[in-house]
């Protein structure tokens, strides 16, 4: 058996139970077998057995008082996975299906995504299994400082700095923000990004997910001749990431057409009116079936995937295994000719082989939404410096950080011998740079 496949096998073994840890692992691992033919003192260092194993991860009892005075009981994480590039620097999700194994998966794909960056930042991802859904403004806050009173001791501005992700966002990072200063006694709140900017927050914080996948996606097309003018594109989920996405894509002259919830999605076959959305969704946080009640000549699905209605370009930004096969084989069978991930491993490794085998763009997550936590870091440049950057500053330089992340994927995977395959350049490149960090730094 390959050093690979045994390492993977051990790998899998020791943490049973985790569904999607193994597949993110799967990924990578079996795609880095040609780095170890190249480079053989990985192996013998083990630089890979150490990295897929979480340097901390943390559990912890989340309990609170809700609105009608009954007690709740939580259960929080925090995994520190890899600090050979800079601070642990990953988001925080809420959501009930928020499990070890989950955050072990995210936590990993944000240490390679983090080192793609080229900045100084290494790998962490944190949540819990609460549902924010239908919870109150003042039940939120009591699930974040509850949260905080146990998350505060592991982190800090230079150790680990969280972020938002599903279900969190400058609200809740606010609310974190805050306890966490009242417990430390005023320790600046540069440990959080994503906050809002009258408090040291980025500008461009809440756009850089979703622009910077399009950003990404543009460049792609550049170098074949082509750009978003024109294309229709399909979006999924309704959140931070997938409505910036559908913004820059029609400011870009493309069509954007689709947008999803776990209820069902929105079709404007003429494009999406995304003020009207980010009304719905950012401010009076509703579900989409208000979309179609305010624009009635949109239409509304309960169900069913976006994945079936025709497009030449498919942006997945919802959540994990979105796009299984049949998703896969509709977005083919329609002519899409490119696929982007703004989520974190939406695409079934069975939809991945698909879009491998019929030739289309495919961004993996990793590189393609690395925006938001590149404009993280550069929310901490801003903070330990005192000052706030112009939301022309910040985007300009998101703009060239995924230039970088194109053209060191693109070189890894020709460098490689499969210059169309950007997992395979993503994976090698986003390990290189932890894995060069990690042998300087003797056995860690
Ligand atoms: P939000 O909470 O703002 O939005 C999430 C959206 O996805 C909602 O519309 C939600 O619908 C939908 N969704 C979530 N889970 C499910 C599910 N199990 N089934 C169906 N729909 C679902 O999150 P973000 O936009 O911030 O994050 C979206 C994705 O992008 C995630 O994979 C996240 O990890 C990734 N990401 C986020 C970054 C960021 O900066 N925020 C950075 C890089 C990646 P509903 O409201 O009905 O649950
Ligand atoms: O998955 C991700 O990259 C994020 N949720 C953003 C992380 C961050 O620290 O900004």
């Amino acid at each position: 058996m390959s050093y690979t496949s045994e390492l993977l096998k051990r790998a899998i073994a020791r943490s049973p139970g985790e569904p999607e840890f193994h597949q993110a692992l799967r990924e990578v691992v079996e795609t880095l077998g040609p780095v170890f033919e190249k480079r053989p003192e990985y192996v013998r260092w083990k630089v890979l057995d150490r990295l897929i194993e979480p340097e901390r991860l943390i559990s912890f009892r989340v309990p609170w008082v809700d609105g009608k005075g009954d007690v709740q009981v939580n259960r929080g994480y925090r995994v520190q996975y890899n600090s050979a590039i800079g601070p642990y620097k990953g988001g925080i999700r809420f959501h009930p299906t928020v499990s070890a194994g989950v955050i072990k998966f995210l936590g990993f794909e944000q240490t390679l995504k983090n080192g793609l960056t080229g900045l100084p930042l290494g790998g962490g991802k944190g949540g819990a299994d609460f549902d924010p859904k239908g919870k109150s403004d003042t039940e939120v806050l009591a699930f974040c400082q509850s949260f905080i009173n146990e998350l505060y001791r592991h982190i800090g501005p230079d150790t680990d700095v969280p972020a938002g992700d599903i279900g969190v966002g400058a609200r809740e990072v606010g609310y974190m923000v805050g306890q966490y200063k009242r417990l430390t006694g005023n320790l600046p709140g540069g440990v959080f990004t994503g906050k809002a900017p009258s408090y040291g927050g980025s500008l461009g914080r809440p756009q850089a997910t979703g622009y910077g996948l399009v950003y990404l996606m543009e460049d792609l097309f550049r170098r074949k001749g082509q750009s978003f003018e024109g294309k229709k594109v399909v979006i999924s989920g309704a959140g931070n990431v997938a409505i910036h996405a559908a913004e820059k894509v029609l400011q870009l002259g493309g069509v954007p057409v689709t947008v999803s919830d776990s209820g069902g999605y929105i079709y404007d076959a003429g494009g999406l009116d995304v003020a009207l959305l980010k009304e719905i969704k950012f401010n009076r946080k509703e579900r989409l079936t208000a979309y179609k009640e305010a624009k009635p000549s949109s239409e509304y699905k309960a169900g069913g995937m976006v994945w079936e209605v025709p497009c030449d370009v498919a942006l997945p930004c919802a959540t994990q295994n979105e796009l299984p096969k049949a998703g896969a084989e509709a977005l083919v069978k329609n002519g899409c000719k490119a696929v982007g991930e703004g989520a974190n491993m939406p695409s079934t490794p069975e939809a991945v082989e698909i879009f491998q085998k019929n030739g289309l763009i495919y961004a993996p997550g990793k590189a393609a939404n690395a925006g938001g936590v590149s404009v993280s870091a550069l929310e901490m440049s801003q903070n330990s410096m005192r000052q706030g950057w112009s939301f022309e500053q910040v985007d300009s330089a998101l703009q060239g950080i995924m230039k970088g992340i194109v053209k060191q994927i693109t070189q890894a995977a020709e460098a490689y011998g499969q210059p169309d395959n950007l997992v395979l350049g993503a994976n090698i490149a986003g390990f290189l740079r932890v894995a060069d960090a990690m042998m300087g730094q003797g056995v860690v």
